[in-house]
């Protein structure tokens, strides 16, 4: 079975685009995959995390996890820190990588914005990342469109040793969604739905009641024209709504904009409200009944022991290679 890897960082607010970009990935994979999924905590403090807060998101990434039907029988589920050989791999790789390549990564040019006072681990973010990847011989990486360069690097990087050491990592390929999977923001549809955006009605979080999305939704921006047509260039606004219509109800959009022939955007909205709601539901239900479970703690310590004998072999493997240690 080919072995899947991927993470997700804590940072509160996992929103559909999370959910429809990537997670509902995972769930699909673990059928016929050998799956690995992280909550990926040392990627999060590149950016400043209150402690509290911080552990608070990481057990609520996890409950979603099981919420979403991840299933710890068939999947590792673990937390990124709980297992140092995704430190200690990452130094490795950042020892062959450029600071050339790494500075032309849009994510650090962006969040960086030409700040001196950047944190460092801002800029070897995707080396981490690439150590998650490479530590687990990973095949498939399903990942949002917005990873493609990481994965990249990450692909360039396990040449790179494989060229210089000889066989070392595998060669992971991403798997990333069709153009119309990406979310885009409720407020400003030219701009992806995202985790940090200030305000809380540019996206629907799964954790968000049914009073929220209805606001959310009902004052998303459109424009002015009135049809419920599909077109990303001229009408963002709509179109983003239809594809979540679409992800939420299974319905094709052509379908979804003949059902709505004739009629506005306040009816399409409303509806939009009730296909989401029915969607979400259930995986809030079964959050709340993982979230404070002793169950959830024992999913995590056995998902890091099982990750930690994977990573502990291509480590020794590695070192090898390098003629690190005795
Ligand atoms: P931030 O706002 O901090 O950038 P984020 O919303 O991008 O966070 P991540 O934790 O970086 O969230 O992403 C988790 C997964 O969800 C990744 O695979 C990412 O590509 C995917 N993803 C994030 N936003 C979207 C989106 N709007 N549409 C589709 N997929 C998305
Ligand atoms: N950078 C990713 C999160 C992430 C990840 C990974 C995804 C960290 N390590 C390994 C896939 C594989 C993000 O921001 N979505």
């Amino acid at each position: 079975m080919k072995r899947v890897f991927s993470g997700v960082q804590p940072t509160g607010n996992i929103h559909i685009g999370n959910y429809l970009g990537a997670l509902k990935q995972f769930v699909e994979l673990q059928q016929d995959h050998d799956c690995v999924y992280c909550i990926v905590d040392l990627h999060s403090i590149t950016m400043p995390q209150d402690p509290k807060v911080l552990r608070e998101n990481i057990m609520d990434v996890a409950a979603l996890y099981l919420a979403i039907g991840l299933d710890p029988k068939k999947s590792i589920i673990f937390v990124q820190s709980m297992v140092p050989g995704h430190t200690e791999l990452a130094w490795i790789l950042m020892c062959n990588s450029y600071t050339g390549e790494l500075s032309r990564m849009t994510q650090f040019k962006q969040k960086s914005r030409d700040s001196e006072s950047a944190p460092t681990g801002l800029f070897t973010y995707p080396i981490l990342m690439a150590a998650d990847i490479l530590l687990y011989d990973t095949d498939v990486v399903p990942v949002g469109n917005d990873q493609k360069q990481h994965i990249e690097i990450t692909r360039d990087l396990a040449e790179r040793v494989n060229n210089k050491y000889g066989k070392t990592f595998v060669v992971p390929d991403g798997r990333f969604l069709k153009e119309g999977a990406r979310i885009m923001s409720l407020d400003d549809p030219t701009a992806k739905m995202s985790k940090s955006a200030e305000n809380i009605h540019s996206r629907i979080s799964l954790l968000d009641d049914t009073n929220k999305i209805k606001k959310s939704i009902m004052r998303s921006t459109t424009d002015s024209e009135g049809t419920i047509h599909y077109d990303m260039g001229s009408k963002p606004g709509i179109s983003n709504l239809l594809n979540i219509y679409s992800a939420f109800s299974g319905l094709g959009v052509v379908e979804i904009e003949k059902k709505y022939e004739g009629r506005g955007y306040g009816d399409f909205k409303k509806d939009l409200v009730d296909v989401t709601v029915e969607a979400i539901l259930p995986i809030q239900q079964r959050y709340h009944e993982i979230r404070k479970s002793q169950e959830l703690i024992d999913i995590l310590k056995d998902g890091a022991e099982k990750a930690n004998t994977i990573s502990e072999k291509t480590l020794t493997r590695v070192k090898e290679k390098f003629g690190l240690g005795l």
